[in-house]
């Protein structure tokens, strides 16, 4: 195979090979019959089963290990020679001990077993902000699950061999792609680690086949490393969706969505309009769900690209009327949703009402009515290119440019609907305080805010006030910067009761934003921002009275005062000496 003659790849994957002691190497090209192959063989081993092909073409359930169903975050490390560079949000290792350690652990773990090789692309290969990365894996789940997520095609493979490398003689020297290593060993929790080593861009991930801990392109690449360079490079690795929304009459324009895991990033993505709004010509585009990179063009405008190539999302809550089930009706791979035995289809948790009577648990067990615990993370995978109202611009290697970023946590008050920031540093300080609620019934800590600055607390690969005071750096360099807004959905009336309908009702803020970007109306001042007036925010054909809609939009000064003191004792922590003019 020609990416042989970058010298760097052909010496890395050997050395792999020498310590990993494959059966058999495969090389992986983005050929639509090798990817067939590969789930074929992964049937007949067992790790995929194919489902009903008349109902969901080409749709497979893969089961993981029972300890293995989500992100490691106490077992994920930046390993980098000084412990301030990773900053306190991060676990810390030296690279040269953590790389010793996992060595030790996963030497010869390939044996009998087949090694992949995977050359990949995150971004459309013709951006200035494209990374290329090899995986190596063990596991024909990760390899397949990285055909669909990450780029991997002759385009691909043509770059790398166009790059002038040398040897790779040292596994922790540098090189111009990144190196992702990856072992399923014995998918042992007590040994398990994910490692980034951003002075040699090199990741390292042993024991988990879990999407966040083992498709390495993803989380690890695309934003722990990437952020590092970004900050060093002046551009922006972030965990953001990235939208279109058409108004009638008027060209689309792009915004960013930031919410913490689990707070519907997808959702937004795919937002289902109202048919009012259809009706009126609004239109929904997405050209991302999960991660942006943002870069600053000629103009001095924020251009965005989707990293990924595929989607990898949450099952929980999709059914018929929703967009995302239109994105996963072929071609994906579920992971952990329950089988459906009668028509070998797949069921999770609100896609009907009721659980299917014959069908097997997460664990290919018999379901039983009194276990809540049916679906473990039950998630999808999926091409972009399956989704239907994916973005004619998803390919552009020049990204969209973004008129607007938002923000948004779970808080069930004190948040107001959406605030737009005063200007960018105003929007940076709200981004960096985001927080939601701990709501579960599991989790001791209920009642508390987690704060999870710009949603990246678990992503960001550098000492997080570093991160803050770089988004200021790109905000003085940005001409026409895109305006920073605040949204929370979830705020709560005196009942408990979340009171905004959220999903695709969400479109009427939206528009509210639009309207404040084009300059079409005016607002109420308040110290969290610019708010609306009631009058501005369509609520024709909602079930929505104007108590709710007044709290809605309602700044309560008192318990910010509370918030502030959070905000400092947070800040402490973090080692954050900026942004004290909002919370004195
Ligand atoms: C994800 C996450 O899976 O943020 O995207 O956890
Ligand atoms: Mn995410």
């Amino acid at each position: 195979m020609n990416i042989l003659k970058n010298k760097s790849v052909a010496s890395w994957v050997n050395k792999i090979k020498e310590i990993f002691d494959p059966s058999e190497v495969i090389w992986l090209n983005g050929d639509v019959k090798q990817i067939e192959n590969l789930k074929e063989n992964a049937v007949k081993g067992g790790i995929l089963f194919r489902l009903n092909e008349g109902i969901m073409p080409n749709c497979f359930l893969h089961r993981s290990s029972i300890n293995d169903v989500a992100r490691s975050e106490s077992r994920t490390f930046v390993c980098c020679d000084k412990h301030e560079d990773a900053g306190p949000t991060n676990n810390w290792q030296k690279p040269h001990e953590a790389f010793e350690k996992l060595i030790n652990i996963s030497k010869n773990s390939y044996r009998n077993r087949k090694m992949y090789v995977i050359p990949f692309a995150m971004g459309p290969p013709g951006s200035p902000l494209c990374k290329l990365g090899i995986q190596v894996t063990d596991s024909v789940y990760v390899a397949i699950m990285m055909t669909i997520m990450t780029r991997l095609n002759s385009q691909v493979i043509k770059k790398f061999e166009s790059l002038e490398e040398t040897m790779c003689n040292d596994l922790l020297e540098t090189t111009s792609w990144t190196r992702c290593l990856h072992a399923s060993c014995d998918n042992d929790p007590e040994n398990r680690y994910i490692c980034h080593f951003p002075q040699s861009n090199f990741i390292f991930s042993i024991n988990s086949n879990y999407g966040g801990n083992a498709l390495l392109g993803k989380k690890c690449l695309a934003l722990r490393l990437a952020s590092v360079s970004a900050n060093k490079e002046g551009w922006l690795a972030e965990h953001m969706a990235i939208v279109g929304i058409k108004r009638p009459g008027k060209e689309i324009k792009y915004m960013c969505a930031c919410f913490p895991s689990g707070c519907g990033k997808t959702d937004f993505a795919m937002m289902k309009l109202p048919k009012s709004y259809t009706e009126r010509g609004y239109e929904v585009w997405c050209v991302g769900d999960d991660i942006a990179w943002l870069k600053i063009d000629s103009n001095g405008r924020l251009r965005a690209i989707n990293a990924e190539n595929g989607f990898f999302g949450a099952c929980s809550g999709i059914n018929k009327d929703t967009n995302i089930s239109l994105a996963i009706k072929k071609n994906t791979i579920f992971t952990n949703v329950m089988h459906n035995l009668a028509d070998n289809t797949v069921w999770w948790d609100g896609l009907s009402k009721d659980v299917p009577e014959n069908s097997l648990n997460w664990k290919g067990e018999h379901w039983e009515k009194q276990l809540e615990t049916n679906q473990k993370n039950a998630r999808f995978a999926v091409s972009a290119k399956n989704y239907p109202y994916l973005s004619k611009e998803f390919d552009n290697p020049e990204g969209v440019v973004i008129d607007a970023i938002i923000f948004g946590g779970k808080r069930k008050n004190l948040m107001p609907l959406v605030a737009e920031s005063k200007d960018w540093e105003h929007g940076v300080f709200m981004a960096s305080v985001l927080s939601t609620e701990i709501t579960s019934a599991v989790d001791s800590n209920v009642g508390k805010t987690r704060r999870d600055p710009f949603s990246m607390l678990s992503f960001c690969g550098y000492n997080m006030a570093d991160y803050f005071k770089h988004w200021l750096n790109v905000g003085k360099k940005l001409v026409n910067a895109p305006k920073i807004f605040h949204v929370n959905w979830f705020m709560q009336d005196e009942k408990d009761e979340i009171i905004w309908p959220g999903f695709g009702e969400n479109i009427r803020v939206v528009d509210w934003i639009l309207d404040r970007i084009e300059n079409n109306i005016d607002c109420k001042d308040s110290l969290i921002g610019f708010l609306p007036y009631e009058k501005d925010i369509n609520t024709k054909g909602m079930n929505l009275n104007e108590k709710h809609l007044n709290k809605l939009l309602f700044f309560d000064e008192e318990l910010w005062d509370k918030e502030k003191k959070e905000i400092k004792s947070f800040y402490d922590k973090l080692n954050v000496g900026i942004f004290g003019k909002y919370i004195k």
